[in-house]
């Protein structure tokens, strides 16, 4: 119930008095938040609001007394005078000190939220592209794409027999979320791959754009293990709605546990990689790379979505000579930008392993192995 939903919400705000430490969650307000800042912001707003509560209560029983005592009934004449400098004075200076009371704890939390500390224990570098975000550990040579998860992603399409109720947090969730310790001042580096987005989390009370061609530099720091979701905040195109941020925290002894899996993970993927070229290693590598950098547009299952995006099982340029589907992807489509060229984000061996994967997917039989050699002459 609703109503039932928001007179408890004002209830515990009440009772709590807004102090975020004992403040619980509450579906009518905004988060109290696992960050310092985002605590600070909470206990601000809930101060403004008690401030407009107090305003309105006073304000409106003022016009309510008055109506009622001097009401025509009673014989009430009315004055007739008009201006007044004493009020005229006394409601310009009132607002004032209200303003400038609030004007100076606000600035002080504005200014620490997106503070760079001068010794941050760790840097991630973010990258925002359309329409996933990219995680950059530099100092322990980690990196990887965080895309939509396919549970939000199947039940975002027209499809009859799945509704976004049966995808868990749909589209906030992701397959790779970004993976930090508690308790460590981290540096986040942001940016962007092609247009504007904007990192946000509600919970860390952060918000901060991605700008192709610049780094903007804030610092996180969480206190509690858990994951915390947000979203993209800057308008960027049709996949705007689809690249959800996921921010896991773990208390450092987990932290470094995670990082330990993921190198042996990276090393035992390099390993294979530069080993030699068979259909086993490109399918692998092609299969993985298709679905963090294709599926989103041609689906998982390559049927895409009719008269948007073509379906490639079957395709005629994926069942076609290879030179046609290796140029497409290098070069783009010059009919539709939408299809990028990916000559410049791939090596020749993940887009030979992609061409390979496509051209022996699904119902596709082309027996055909690409190799990184006629990658790079194709380029
Ligand atoms: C943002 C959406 C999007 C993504 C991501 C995307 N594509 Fe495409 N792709 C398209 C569109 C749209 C077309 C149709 C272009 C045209 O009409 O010329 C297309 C066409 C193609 C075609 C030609 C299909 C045909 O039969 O005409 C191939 C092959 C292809 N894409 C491969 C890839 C590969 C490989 C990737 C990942 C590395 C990828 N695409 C990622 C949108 C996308
Ligand atoms: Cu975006």
């Amino acid at each position: 119930m609703m109503w039932k939903r928001l007179l408890l919400t004002l209830f515990t705000l009440t009772a709590s008095g807004g102090i975020a430490a004992q403040q619980k969650e509450s579906a009518f307000n905004m988060p109290v938040g696992v960050t310092e800042v985002s605590r600070d912001a909470f206990d601000m707003h809930m101060l403004l609001f008690w401030t407009c509560v107090g305003i309105g209560v006073s304000v409106f029983s003022v016009m309510a007394w008055s109506l009622y005592h001097h009401r025509r009934s009673r014989g009430a004449k009315a004055a007739k005078f008009s201006e007044n400098t004493t009020v005229e004075v006394v409601w310009t200076i009132i607002p004032v000190l209200i303003l400038t009371a609030v004007t100076v704890p606000a600035t002080a939390i504005l200014l620490k939220t997106n503070a760079e500390s001068p010794n941050p224990d760790m840097v991630v570098d973010v990258h925002g592209s359309q329409w996933k975000w990219k995680y950059v550990y530099p100092e322990e040579d980690i990196s990887f794409f965080s895309n939509l998860a396919t549970s939000s992603r199947d039940a975002s399409q027209m499809n009859p027999e799945t509704s976004p109720a049966d995808a868990p947090d749909y589209l906030l969730a992701v397959d790779n979320p970004l993976v930090v310790p508690t308790d460590k001042t981290i540096r986040l580096r942001i940016t962007s791959d092609d247009v504007i987005h904007s990192w946000w989390v509600p919970q860390l009370g952060f918000k901060l754009d991605a700008v192709p061609g610049s780094f903007n530099n804030a610092d996180i720091r969480i206190d509690e293990p858990g994951t915390y979701r947000g979203q993209c905040a800057e308008l960027c195109g049709t996949g705007h709605a689809y690249m959800p941020v996921v921010v896991k925290a773990l208390a450092p002894p987990a932290y470094a546990e995670w990082v330990a899996e993921k190198k042996e993970a990276a090393a035992k993927e390099a390993a294979q990689a530069s080993g030699p070229w068979t259909m086993e290693t490109a399918m692998a590598q092609g299969k993985k790379l298709y679905a963090s950098a294709c599926a989103s547009c041609h689906q998982a299952n390559g049927q895409g979505i009719e008269g948007t995006f073509p379906a490639l099982d079957g395709g005629k340029i994926t069942t076609g000579p290879v030179k046609g589907h290796m140029d497409i992807v290098i070069h783009g489509s010059e009919k539709n930008p939408v299809m990028q060229a990916y000559g410049g984000q791939l090596s020749d061996r993940e887009i030979a392993a992609v061409v390979t994967y496509e051209r022996n997917a699904w119902s596709n039989d082309t027996g055909d192995l690409v190799t990184p050699e006629a990658v790079e002459a194709a380029r």
